[in-house]
């Protein structure tokens, strides 16, 4: 059994954080979580209700841009692991206003890095034992054609929208700092995710909500672009491995396998949501908007819409080194993920309304200062 770690979650507040914060809480309940996290209009402390009583939890409003408020973290709670999810992550926001993913993916690793180096590195008590774990993405490697062999971690680097490139700066630094200063490091770089706590912004959750409340379902271009989709607490797993049995230095690829094209997604969650509905009787009542309410097929709603600039074709993980050396393997299927999701959204409505219609925000400048 590991010491008890002092971990700081940059991101905490986000999707995938708040799943990691729960994930390992739940599993290494000794070590004490210190929550980073600026609470954009993507981070939600409603995501961490579960584990925010816990006595060995903290919660930090404060930003990576912020080099004081990381530095005091960093001497005041002794942190030796650092877990990075902070960014900006949506790919489409990155292609309207790129410089916000400059400042927190690029900048803000590197702020992250120099607190930790000074922390753990170059401290008057000499070296410290440490890990900085980087949270990244397959988007670093490109876009693939039909054919081509999936990503491995050998793959080269052509990020193709700005959010890539700043998450593929951001991999670079967590390198450099390894081979320059010797720091402790790790690097996974996931596929798609999806589950409970997705913003609605991001494919699978946007679709859910929009087919209940009865809007259009916007596939971009032909609808016939791949990506390889994994369940959130998969990727939680996947970063725990990497975490305490991946070698420092080193860069794992975590993945489902689980190739769908765009429209063969949304068409099986047509299909689901009008099973859902012929279910349960009480559906129609609370979503009466919803064609599935009127016997109608939730597919009526699909609307071809003009394609995302520069939009990346497939992606595929090879997550065969994950899985040889570190005993990787996700849980879930992609059916069983999906009816996860699609029952915790039906069943979170005042979670999804009130991300989407900003209640949320205004009720955090209300009730949450800066410097709580
Ligand atoms: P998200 O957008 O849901 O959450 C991001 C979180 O970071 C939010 O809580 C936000 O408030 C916080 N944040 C943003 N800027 C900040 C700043 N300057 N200082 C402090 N906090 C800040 O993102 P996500 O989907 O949970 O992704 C988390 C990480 O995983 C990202 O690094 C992303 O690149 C990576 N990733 C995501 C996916 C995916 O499918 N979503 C796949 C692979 C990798
Ligand atoms: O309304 C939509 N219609 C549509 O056709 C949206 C939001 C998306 N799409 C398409 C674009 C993509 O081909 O669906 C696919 C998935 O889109 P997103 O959910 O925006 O994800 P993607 O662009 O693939 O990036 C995601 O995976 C990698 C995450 O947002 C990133 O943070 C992660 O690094």
């Amino acid at each position: 059994m590991t010491a008890a770690r002092k971990v700081l979650v940059t991101g905490g507040a986000g999707f995938i954080g708040a799943n990691f914060v729960r994930y390992w809480s739940e599993c290494y309940p000794s070590d004490r979580i210190i929550v980073l996290d600026a609470l954009t209009y993507a981070g939600n402390l409603a995501n961490l209700e579960s584990v925010a009583a816990g006595d060995n939890y903290r919660f930090v409003h404060g930003n990576i841009l912020d080099v004081a408020t990381i530095d005091e973290l960093m001497l005041g709670e002794q942190v030796d692991t650092i877990v990075h999810f902070a960014a900006e992550s949506h790919v489409d926001r990155s292609i309207h206003e790129p410089d916000a993913f400059i400042q927190t993916n690029v900048i803000g690793t590197n702020n992250l890095l120099m607190a930790a180096r000074k922390h753990w590195i170059d401290s008057d008590s000499g070296p410290a034992a440490h890990l900085f774990h980087h949270v990244s993405t397959d988007e670093v490697y490109g876009t693939l054609g039909p054919d081509d062999p999936a990503f491995t971690e050998q793959t080269l680097y052509a990020p193709n929208s700005p959010y890539a490139a700043s998450k593929a700066a951001s991999d670079h630094l967590v390198r450099s700092y390894h081979h320059t200063f010797g720091m402790q490091v790790t690097t996974s770089n996931c596929s798609n995710n999806y589950g409970p706590y997705q913003f609605p912004e991001k494919l699978i959750p946007l679709m859910i909500v929009n087919a209940v409340t009865g809007k259009p379902l916007p596939v971009y271009g032909d609808g016939s672009n791949i990506r390889d989709w994994l369940y959130v607490e998969d990727h939680c797993r996947g970063i725990d491995r990497v975490i305490n049995q991946g070698q420092r230095g080193a860069t794992y690829n975590i993945g489902g396998n689980n190739e769908w094209r765009n429209i063969d997604i949304v068409n099986q969650l047509c299909k689901s949501i009008d099973a859902a509905f012929e279910a349960d009787d009480q559906l129609a009542a609370h979503f009466p908007d919803a064609p599935a309410a009127g016997g109608k097929k939730t597919e009526s709603l699909i609307t071809f819409v003009k394609d995302r600039l520069g939009h990346d074709w497939r992606y595929a993980i090879d997550a065969t080194l994950a899985e040889s050396e570190l005993g990787y393997k996700p849980l879930e299927s992609f059916e069983s993920g999906f009816q996860l999701t699609l029952n915790w959204m039906l069943q979170n409505e005042m979670w999804w309304r009130a991300v989407m219609d900003g209640s949320y925000r205004d009720w955090i400048s209300k009730n949450y200062s800066a410097d709580d």
